[in-house]
């Protein structure tokens, strides 16, 4: 994807039937385009920017399209920071197709996915890390990952980020102006100080870098794999969580054959809940695939709820199968149908009951605590989500590191400078300050057309 300043076109809203509809064009002809399909009281372009104006589109053979309301933004007061236009018709896709086709033969080009997004980071309107929290944004189906994707567009993480640079800036130049004045054997700065302001940089960096499993969960959510011997309850803890019969229950061990998944809002955090067919020696063909699919999910899985029930004896040989598969610590021991036995348990994380609800409460709390840990970021607090972000912080920590081995080494001030800068330029890639088409190509092309 190039980046060239024609003029592009796309539906903004989702394809389908809708109250309306909204085409985007940006770029520097955009009014003059739109002008020769549109028919209103004057020409859009007499007309100031951030005005809206009432008039019916026509095709080239002069045939009604449809009546709309026109937005007009001039450059640089526009979500791209070009010139745009926002066409606002009845809500359908004919309609949208009709427009933009007559628009398309009028020279200019369908945008690239996330293409008006970009253009707004090019022209400097957002930076890299906010331009991916657009897309965060839209994606977030909870509340936490909405405000997770809220925050680094209000520019939490790139202040963060921003302040780490200066820093790092402030300890560069230190070096640099000693190595100008090497010759004269001019100290300006002591060692000591120097591996202090690393070191400080160090330490912020690794705060941030622990945010990203708190922050990762809040984007995309949990996985959480129920599993156990047949007839635990592990379809009826599902169906408890979801409050609808979703999988079938049965006093019949081996029930469920294939994995279920559902996803459930746990106070605003995503956990996608996976049922999976009872784990015990089968030679039924369909059962055994199964099987070997419950110990995939197991294997993908942030939480293992590892059920058993109440009134038989703890299947510890299961127990060692699944620590093979996963680590211990996602584990979580859960005793059901305690409903129907409520006395001394041996073993267990926790008991519940899928049947009348008892410690599922419990249950859920201590899914969240082991999903987010006892984090207790604040809203003001900047979260890194992405792994693209995670990278670039651990090379600029590598860098650093490299730094101060070479300082306390009593190294020339050019290795010092070199490593300094390059861990400069890691963090300026989260914000975009440095880029590559390659890591611009990467992000925008997850976006959708029209944003
Ligand atoms: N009393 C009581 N019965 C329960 C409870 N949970 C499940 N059951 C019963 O246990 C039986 C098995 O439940 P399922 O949910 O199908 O068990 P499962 O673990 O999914 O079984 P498979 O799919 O065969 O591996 C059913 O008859 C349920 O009604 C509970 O908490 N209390
Ligand atoms: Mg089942």
């Amino acid at each position: 994807m190039n980046f060239e300043n024609d003029t592009i076109v796309a539906l903004a809203t989702p394809a389908g039937v809708g109250a309306i509809s909204i085409i985007r064009v940006s770029g520097s002809d955009s009014i003059s385009t739109v002008d020769k399909i549109f028919e209103g009281k004057h020409k859009l372009s007499n007309h100031p920017t951030h005005t809206i104006h009432y008039g019916k589109i026509y095709n080239e053979n002069k045939e009604l399209i449809d009546d709309v309301l026109v937005s007009i933004f001039k450059k640089p007061n526009s979500y791209t920071g070009d010139e745009s236009v926002e066409i606002s018709t009845h809500g359908s896709s004919l309609i949208t197709q009709k427009i933009i086709q007559t628009l398309l033969k009028q020279n200019i080009r369908l945008a690239e996915p996330g293409e008006f997004t970009k253009r707004a980071f090019l022209n400097g309107r957002i930076d890299l890390a906010q331009a991916e929290a657009v897309a965060d944004l839209i994606n977030s189906r909870t509340e936490a990952s909405f405000r997770g994707a809220r925050n680094q567009l209000d520019g939490l993480l790139t202040e963060k980020v921003e302040g780490l640079r200066n820093k790092l800036v402030t300890v560069s130049s230190l070096i640099e102006l000693e190595l100008d004045f090497a010759e004269e054997n001019l100290e300006f700065v002591s060692k000591n100080e120097v591996i202090k302001l690393i070191d400080e940089i160090i330490l912020e960096i690794d705060q941030l870098l622990e945010t990203y499993k708190f922050g990762k969960i809040l984007r995309d959510g949990v996985n959480v794999a129920i599993v156990g011997k047949p007839n635990v309850g592990k379809s009826s803890l599902l169906n408890y969580v979801l409050k609808e019969s979703r999988a079938i229950v049965s006093h019949i061990p081996g029930t469920t054959r294939d994995v279920i998944r559902e996803e459930v809002s746990i106070d605003g955090i995503l956990f996608r809940l996976f049922d999976t067919a009872g784990i015990r020696s089968s030679y039924d063909e369909i059962e055994k695939e199964g099987i070997s699919r419950s110990q995939e999910a197991v294997k993908n899985a942030d939480i293992v709820i590892f059920l058993n029930d109440a009134t038989e004896s703890f299947s510890a040989d299961l127990y060692n199968q699944l620590v093979q598969l996963t680590s211990k610590d996602r584990i979580l021991i859960v005793l059901n149908k305690v409903d129907l036995n409520p006395g001394e348990y041996f073993k267990g994380d926790m008991k519940v009951s899928a049947k009348t609800g008892i410690g599922i409460s419990d249950l859920f709390n201590l899914m969240k605590d082991k999903a987010i840990g006892l984090n207790n970021y604040t809203e003001k607090s900047a979260i890194i989500s992405s792994i693209r972000h995670y990278d670039a912080l651990q090379k600029a920590l590598e860098q650093l590191r490299n730094a101060k081995r070479s300082v306390e080494n009593k190294m020339s001030g050019e290795f010092i400078s070199t490593d300094l800068r390059s861990a400069e330029d890691f963090l300026g890639e989260i914000i975009g300050i440095v880029s590559s088409d390659e890591i611009l190509n990467n992000i925008f092309s997850k976006f959708c057309i029209g944003k």
